[in-house]
Parts: C-alpha cells; sequence; structure tokens
C-alpha cells in the first residue's frame, strides 16, 4: 500500500514517488488519469499510475523528444504528434517558426482536458496557436489512414507499451510512420529506460534501424520515471539527419531551452552505454 503522503509509480519491484497529493482522479474509456499536487515538481500526470509529467520536471522529456527532429529535418513544415496529450510535445514543436501546421492525435480527450485545466502552462500557447490541430482519436489508425509522403516530422509522444500505448512500438505503425514521412523527414518517439526497460529499449530501436535504415538513441534523465534514466529514439531513411542540428533553427530556439543545447545533443547521443552499443550491434 502507497504511504500517505506519496504517489509512487511500483515497476519491477521499486517504487519511483513524489511527495503530495492527489487532486482529481478520473477513468477515462482507456485509462485511468491522475493529476497529483507535488511538493518538489508542482503538479503532474499519471496514466494508470505511471508518471507522465509533472510542471517542474517536464523541460527535459520534451526538448529531448522535439528539438533533435526539429532542428535536423529538411524542412518542418508539417508535423505530426500521435499522443502527447498534455501539450507539451506541441509547444516545443511551435517554437520552431518553420512550422506551419502542426497535427496532434491524442487518443484519450479526459488527457486534454484535465492537462488544460490543471496543467496550462504544459501546452503554453499551444491550444490556440492557429498552426495548431488536434484530433481526439487513434494515432496508428491516423498513421495508417495518412496519404504518403506527408508529414516532414512525425513525433510519438506515447506511453509505455501496454494498453493503448501498446501498438506504438511495433513494425506495422513503424511502417506507416516512414510512409508518411516526406524524403528529408525524420521520425522520433520517446523510447523507454535502457536501465528498467532494457528490453523493449533494445527492440525498439533495432526495429527502428530495420524500418527505417537510420535509426539513433538519445539518453538524459526524467527522474520520476522509472530509473530515472531515459532515451528517445530518431529515425530517418536518407542518413541520421537528426545528429545535425540546423544552426539557424538551434539559433531561433537554444536561448529559451532549459537542457537542450546542439552541444548537449551531440554529447546525448554518444552517452549510449557499452551494454546498449554491443546488444544493438549483436
Ligand atoms: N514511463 C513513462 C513514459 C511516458 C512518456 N510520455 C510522457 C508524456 C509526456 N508528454
Amino acid at each position: 500500500m502507497p504511504e500517505p503522503g506519496w504517489i509512487d509509480e511500483i515497476f519491477d519491484g521499486v517504487r519511483y514517488g513524489l511527495e503530495g497529493h492527489v487532486i482529481s482522479e478520473q477513468q477515462s474509456s482507456f485509462q485511468r488519469v491522475s493529476i497529483i499536487e507535488s511538493k518538489r515538481y508542482g503538479k503532474g500526470l499519471l496514466l494508470d499510475g505511471c508518471w507522465m509529467t509533472a510542471e517542474h520536471q517536464e523541460r527535459h522529456y520534451h526538448e529531448s523528444l522535439v528539438h533533435p527532429a526539429l532542428c535536423g529535418a529538411e524542412a518542418i513544415e508539417r508535423v505530426l504528434v500521435i499522443g502527447g496529450g498534455d501539450g507539451g510535445t506541441a509547444r516545443e514543436c511551435l517554437r520552431h517558426s518553420g512550422v506551419k501546421e502542426l497535427h496532434m492525435v491524442e487518443i484519450d480527450g479526459l488527457v486534454v482536458e484535465l492537462s488544460q485545466q490543471h496543467l496550462p502552462s504544459l501546452g503554453g500557447g499551444c491550444w490556440t496557436d492557429p498552426r495548431f490541430q488536434l484530433t481526439v482519436g487513434d494515432g496508428i489508425a491516423f498513421a495508417a489512414n495518412a496519404a504518403d509522403a506527408s508529414y516532414n516530422v512525425v513525433i510519438v509522444d506515447g506511453s509505455d507499451p501496454a494498453g493503448p500505448a501498446e501498438g506504438l512500438f511495433n513494425r506495422a505503425f513503424f511502417e506507416n510512420c516512414r510512409r508518411i514521412l516526406k524524403p528529408g523527414g525524420v521520425f522520433a518517439t520517446q523510447s523507454e529506460s535502457p536501465e528498467a526497460f532494457r528490453k523493449v529499449h533494445i527492440d525498439t530501436v533495432k526495429l527502428l534501424r530495420e524500418v527505417f535504415g537510420y535509426a539513433d538513441p538519445m539518453y538524459g534523465w526524467v527522474p520520476m520515471y522509472p530509473s530515472g534514466w531515459w532515451s528517445w529514439t530518431f529515425a530517418a531513411v536518407d542518413g541520421p539527419r537528426y545528429r545535425q542540428a540546423k544552426p539557424e533553427r538551434v539559433a531561433s530556439i537554444a536561448a529559451g531551452c532549459e537542457i537542450w543545447s546542439a552541444r548537449w545533443q551531440r554529447g546525448a547521443f554518444d552517452a549510449i552505454p557499452a551494454n546498449i552499443e554491443r546488444a544493438l550491434n549483436s
């Protein structure tokens, strides 16, 4: 039983907890959506008891997921975000003035509603930005039905591979993401922890390499996620263009970033754990 005053994600024999209390808990058609107030990181969101985000511990995750893709793709006019219902990923994408249309497909309208109500700093101005278009629906089906070569960047901001997010880690989904990317495009996804979800992480990177041709994981931290050690993986068909941040895009966003910089990104791609590099090459 969780101790009073603590909210824990319990995973594989370890508890990842914050001191705080629950301020809203509702069951949607897909999952249990909880909003909490924590002592250290402000208000936060959990889905089915798993940490998703928190006001004062979200920049690292969202900057890491977005900027290697948005700084590396040849063009960035049309961006698709699958998941991301708290708005943090959309907010970071829209900081790039080159983005003209951002389509976000989130399966759970309750996540959007509660994030808008309790976590307004996550989405910031995204919800009313004229470039932003929200579809509440199945992102996997959306990708399957989208036209070939219709997006410059596709970003998956999903949960762990269970429940509604399970299909965001398989070959059929990744193949559709590759198909709907325009030439010079970049795909990005959160790719779990190299420690707590080692097998899922390795399988995901290997599969992305098979499907796209080029894929590389980048490593960083999200303190409340299992192990705190996290990864984001980027893929492209025409070379590892996500590793080469375009200077003009870097210049336009760097001052507003808390963690991400072109230098940080280079180090984060290089910070691959030795055992993961061996496993990926085996
Ligand atoms: N183990 C949690 C993985 C969650 C990744 N997505 C978080 C959503 C933040 N926008």
